[in-house]
C-alpha cells in the first residue's frame, strides 16, 4: 500500500509538470518531438512509462532525450526496450494517451490500456495523477487489477532507466522531468548515463540486460577491438594500400563528433579530420540529414576538400552518410544510406561464400544462412535493381527504424539501411552461435584458410556493429574496415550504381495526419483522389516515381520524386507539392 506521504510526493510531483495549454502530443517515427518548451510535461510522464515498462519486463529500459536531425530548439524522447531497439510498438497508443492525459476520462483510458498491456506488473505501482480525485480512482483501478491477476507484491525487483542525452541546451532540464517520472512509481531508478549518441545508449540497455558491463569504455573497447580485427584480416595484396587513410568527417555539431574525436587517436590506422564538433548551431548547414537531403557541401568543407572521402553524422549520430565534393563547386556527390548497404550486402555475401568452402559435393555440413536486405521507398530505385541483380532477398517496410529492424531480425544476417542513413546489420543467435563453433573447428583443422577468415570477419563484424539499433560510428567504422578490405577509393565505391535523380521536398499542411498511406507508404488511401493526381503527373516522366508522406518527426507532408533527369525529379516533386497544398491546405502560420 503507498502511504499518505507516497501519495502526496508523487501529486506533488505531477502538478510541477502540467500538460502546456493546447498541446498535442503523438509517438511518431521514433518518439515524441516538438519544441523543447513544450516538453517536460511529456518527459514526466514517458519516464513513468519507461519504469512501468521495466517492472512489467524485470529489465533494464532507456531513455534517450534527443530530437536528433531536428533543429537545435526542438527535443524530443524515445524509449529503448530491454533488446536495446526501440519500444515495442503495442506501447505506443499507450504513451499517446499517457502524454495528452489531461482529464480524469483520458487517464482512465491510458490505465485500461496499460492493463491490457501489462498483465505482469509484478509490484505496486503508483501511476500518474493530477488530482486527489484521480488519486482515489486509480487506486481503485490499480487495487482491482492485483486482485483479479492474484499480484504477489512482495519481494519483486524494481525497475531501473538508463537515461541519456544529447548536447542540446535544453536537454538537462527535461532530464530533471524525465527522472522525477521514473522514480514516482516506487522503487525504480533513474541511472543518469551522461551526454551520449542515441546508439550508445541503446548499446548499453542491451549490454546491461546481457549481463555485460554498459559502460561507454566498454562500447568502445568491443569497437575497436573488432575493427582492428577485420583490418587484420584483410587480404594481401597490393589494392588495400592504394585506399587513402584520410578520412574527414562532419560531426554535425552534435554529440557525434566529440566521441569520435575523443577515439580517433586509438586507432590505428585512419587519420581522421573531425570538423563540425559543436562549436556552430546543431544541425543548421551541417550533419547527416542536411547533407543527404540538400547535396551541398555542409559548413567547413570547402574546394581544399574536392575528392577527398568525406562522411557526416546527424545530431545524435544514429544516421551516416558518404560524400566528396565536386571540384570547383559546393556540391557533392552522395554515398548514402543504399550506397552502404550495398556495400555491407557485398562483403558480407562474399564472407558466406568463402565459409561456405569448396562445393566438393560430397561434404554439406554448412549451416545455410539467410541473408536479406531492408530497405524503404526512400531507397533509390537504382539500389534496388542493384540489390535484385545481387540475388539478394529485399524487404520494403514504411519508414522508421522500428519498421526495418523488426524486418531484419527475420534473416540470419538481415541488413537494413535508409536512405538517410540510418541502419546496421543484424545477426541472429542460432547463426553466431553455429559460427562460433565452426570457427573454433576452423581454427584447429584449417588455421588461416579463406574459409577460417571469412569465420573470423563474420564473428568481428557482428561485434562491431551495433545489433541494437543503427549507430553512425560502428557504421563508419564497419565502412572503412570494407572499403580496405576491397582496396576501393570512395569513387569506386560509388560507381557500384549510379543513382537515378531524386528531389525530396516538404509541405507545410493544416493537418499532416489527414494523409494516410498504405503499401509501405507507397500509396495514399485519403485523402480520396490525390493518389489518382499523384500517379497522372508522375506517368508524365521517365522511369518516374512519386509518393508522399506524412513525417513522424516534423510538422510537414514529405514529397519524394525519382526520375530519368534532374530537372524532371524536380519539377515531378513541385508539382506534386501543388497538390498536396490543394488537397490539404497550405498552412500560412
Ligand atoms: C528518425 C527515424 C528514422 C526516420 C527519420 C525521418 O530519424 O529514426 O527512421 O527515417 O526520423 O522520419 P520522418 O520522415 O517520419 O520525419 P532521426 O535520425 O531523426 O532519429
Amino acid at each position: 500500500e503507498m502511504n499518505q506521504l507516497q501519495q502526496s510526493a508523487l501529486l506533488n510531483a505531477a502538478s510541477r509538470f502540467p500538460i502546456p495549454a493546447g498541446a498535442k502530443f503523438s509517438y511518431g517515427t521514433s518518439g515524441f518531438r516538438a519544441d523543447a518548451s513544450l516538453l517536460e510535461s511529456t518527459l514526466f510522464r514517458v519516464g513513468i512509462l519507461a519504469a512501468l515498462r521495466s517492472i512489467q519486463t524485470r529489465s533494464v529500459i532507456g531513455l534517450m532525450i534527443t530530437a536528433s536531425h531536428n533543429q537545435v530548439s526542438d527535443n524530443g524522447v524515445k524509449l529503448a526496450d530491454p533488446s536495446g531497439g526501440m519500444l515495442t510498438q503495442s506501447w505506443e497508443p499507450f504513451a499517446d494517451t499517457l502524454a495528452n492525459a489531461s482529464d480524469p476520462h483520458s487517464l482512465l483510458q491510458f490505465l485500461e490500456l496499460c492493463f491490457c498491456l501489462t498483465c505482469s506488473i509484478h509490484v505496486e505501482v503508483s501511476v500518474l495523477v493530477e488530482s486527489e480525485i484521480f488519486f482515489c480512482l486509480l487506486k481503485q483501478l490499480l487495487g482491482d487489477f492485483i486482485k483479479k491477476e492474484n499480484i504477489i507484491l512482495e519481494g519483486a525487483p524494481a525497475g531501473e532507466v538508463l537515461l541519456g542525452r544529447d548536447t542540446r541546451p535544453s536537454g538537462e532540464t527535461l532530464h530533471e522531468a524525465a527522472k522525477q517520472g521514473i522514480t514516482s512509481i516506487m522503487g525504480t531508478t533513474a541511472s543518469d548515463m551522461g551526454i551520449l549518441t542515441t546508439p550508445q545508449l541503446h548499446w548499453m540497455v542491451r549490454a546491461k540486460n546481457k549481463g555485460i558491463e554498459a559502460t561507454e569504455l566498454n562500447y568502445y573497447n568491443q569497437m575497436l577491438t573488432s575493427f582492428r580485427c577485420l583490418l587484420d584480416y584483410i587480404p594481401q595484396g597490393d589494392s588495400s594500400k592504394n585506399v587513402s587513410d584520410k578520412l574527414i568527417v562532419d560531426g554535425a555539431d552534435g554529440v557525434g563528433g566529440a566521441k569520435l574525436e575523443n577515439l580517433k587517436t586509438l586507432l590505428g590506422y585512419l587519420t581522421i579530420d573531425v570538423r563540425n564538433c559543436g562549436e556552430g548551431v546543431l544541425n543548421e548547414g551541417v550533419g547527416a540529414d542536411y547533407v543527404q537531403k540538400e547535396k551541398m557541401v555542409p559548413r567547413n568543407f570547402g574546394p581544399a576538400d574536392a575528392g577527398m572521402r568525406c562522411a557526416s553524422l546527424d545530431g545524435d549520430a544514429d544516421r551516416l552518410v558518404y560524400f566528396y565534393v565536386i571540384s570547383n563547386s559546393n556540391k557533392i556527390d552522395l554515398v548514402d544510406g543504399d550506397k552502404i548497404l550495398s556495400l555491407f550486402a557485398l562483403f558480407l555475401k562474399e564472407q558466406l561464400f568463402l565459409l561456405n568452402g569448396p562445393e566438393d559435393g560430397k561434404t554439406n555440413n554448412s549451416y545455410k544462412a539467410s541473408l536479406g536486405v531492408v530497405q524503404t521507398a526512400y531507397a533509390n530505385g537504382a539500389s534496388t535493381d542493384y540489390l535484385k541483380q545481387m540475388r539478394l532477398e529485399v524487404v520494403m517496410t514504411p519508414t522508421g527504424v522500428k519498421h526495418l529492424h523488426e524486418k531484419a531480425a527475420d534473416y540470419d544476417i538481415g541488413i537494413y539501411f535508409e536512405a538517410n542513413g540510418h541502419g546496421t546489420v543484424l545477426f541472429s543467435d542460432a547463426f553466431l552461435s553455429w559460427l562460433e563453433i565452426k570457427n573454433q573447428e576452423l581454427s584447429s583443422t584449417s588455421k588461416d584458410s579463406d574459409q577460417h577468415k571469412a569465420a573470423l570477419r563474420l564473428l568481428a563484424v557482428s561485434r562491431l556493429i551495433n545489433q541494437a539499433v543503427g549507430d553512425a560510428l560502428s557504421g563508419l567504422f564497419l565502412v572503412e574496415a570494407i572499403l580496405k578490405h576491397m582496396g576501393w577509393s570512395i569513387h569506386k565505391w560509388n560507381e557500384l550504381y549510379q543513382d537515378l535523380p531524386s528531389r525530396q521536398l516538404k509541405v507545410k499542411v493544416v493537418d499532416r495526419t489527414a494523409v494516410i498511406t498504405a503499401n509501405a507508404e507507397t500509396k495514399v488511401v485519403s485523402p480520396t483522389g490525390i493518389q489518382e493526381a499523384i500517379d497522372a503527373e508522375t506517368d508524365k516522366y521517365p522511369k518516374g516515381r512519386c509518393f508522399i508522406r506524412p513525417s513522424g518527426t516534423e510538422d510537414v507532408v514529405r514529397v519524394y520524386a525519382e526520375a530519368s533527369n534532374q530537372e524532371s525529379a524536380d519539377d515531378l516533386a513541385k508539382s506534386v507539392v501543388r497538390l498536396v497544398e490543394q488537397y490539404l491546405g497550405f498552412d500560412h502560420s
